[in-house]
Parts: structure tokens; sequence; C-alpha cells
């Protein structure tokens, strides 16, 4: 059994349908969707901002990279184009991996292809808010609670920021 973090975001064409889109794919692996927040662009400051959020998964039988290919399958539903010149860019849909567990263990890995925890996480508010909304007791794998990464310079400055939408659920697709 592993269970997963998934961050799902958006800033390009209908990004609330993109996301939408992005949890009815997971089906039935999807055991919680946190609100969805409008956030400032992270990394990329000229681009519009995005439509945020993360989903709790759990399968009995998928290893930690079957994640990754359920994402990358999100974003190619979601007509995700890459522009290799433009790392942290806009996107119709952006599915990353953020943490996994297998049987209640963190996996941990330093492949570029796959890396445990996802390697930008504990920096990023439109990650941590919502997921601390679902779970507040919750740790990111190698970096401690994420109450108190929320607290951290770099992150604490981008809280305010992260603002709810909550007339943009996604919680009645569970
Ligand atoms: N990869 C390695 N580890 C992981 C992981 N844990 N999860 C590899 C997902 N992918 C992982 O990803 C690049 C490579 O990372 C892949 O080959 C994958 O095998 P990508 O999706 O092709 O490229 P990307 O998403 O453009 O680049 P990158 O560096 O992953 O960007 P991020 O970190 O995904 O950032 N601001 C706000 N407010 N909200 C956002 O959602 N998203 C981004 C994208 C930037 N700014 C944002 C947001
Ligand atoms: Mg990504």
């Amino acid at each position: 059994m592993t269970t997963a973090v998934l961050s799902i975001g958006s800033n390009l064409g209908d990004s609330f349908a993109h996301l939408r889109a992005a949890v009815r794919q997971l089906g039935a692996a999807v055991v919680h969707v946190s609100g969805v927040y409008a956030t400032p662009p992270w990394g990329d400051s000229a681009q519009p901002p995005y439509l945020n959020a993360v989903v709790l998964t759990e399968d009995p039988t998928a290893t930690a990279r079957d994640w990754l290919t359920r994402a990358q399958a999100c974003e190619a539903a979601g007509g995700r184009v890459r522009d290799p010149d433009r790392r942290f860019g806009p996107r119709t849909l952006d599915v990353d991996v953020i943490a996994v567990w297998d049987d209640g263990v963190p996996v941990l890995d330093d492949d570029p292809e796959l890396t445990l925890p996802h390697p930008r996480a504990h920096l990023r508010a439109f990650v941590l808010v919502p997921w601390h909304a679902v779970r507040p007791d919750a740790e990111l794998p190698g970096h401690g609670p994420i109450a108190a990464l929320l607290t951290t310079p770099e992150v604490a400055a981008d809280v305010a920021g992260v603002t709810p939408r909550p007339e943009l659920s996604l919680e009645s697709m569970e």
C-alpha cells in the first residue's frame, strides 16, 4: 500500500476545469482533496496567478513510480506543453508528487526522474497551506512538520498571498 500527496496547479485556460479533470482522472485512488487556492506564481513572476490544491491518494498496489506515471498522464490529458527554455513557466496543468509513503514508511529518493520528497515542496506556500488545512499534523519527510515549515522565512512571506477560493470546491468529487 502506498499513500501519496500530489500537488495540482494550473494557470492557463480554464484552470478550475483542469484541476477537476485531474481529480477525476486520479479516480478511486483519491482519499481527500484540499480546498482550491489562488496563488501568486512561484519561481517565474511574469505569468498569471495559479489555482492550486493538494490531493491525498492511496492505492494498495501502486509503487512510488506509479504516482509519477499517473501525475504525468494527468498533465498530458490536460494538454500540458513543456517549454524547455522556461522552467517554472505557465501551464494548463502541473501535477507534482510531493511525498510518498510505503506502508507508512516515507519513500526517500534522489533520482532526478522522481525525487522524493519533491525537492522544492518545503519552500512552497502553495503546497504547504492547502496540505496543512486538511492535515494539520502532517510531516514532510526529511523536513519535519508542515506547520513548522509554514513559519520559515521563505514560506511565511508567501502565506498571505495564498487565497482560499471556497466557491471552487473539488471535494464533492472524492
Ligand atoms: N521529477 C523529479 N521529481 C519529481 C516529483 N517529485 N514530482 C521530474 C514530479 N516530477 C518530478 O518536471 C521536470 C522533471 O521533474 C520531470 O522529468 C520529472 O520526472 P516537469 O513537470 O517536466 O517540468 P516542470 O514542472 O516545468 O518543472 P519543475 O522543475 O518540476 O517545476 P515545478 O517544480 O513543477 O514548478 N507557482 C504557483 N503558484 N503554483 C504552481 O503550481 N508550479 C510551478 C512548476 C512553478 N510555479 C508555480 C507552480
Ligand atoms: Mg512539475
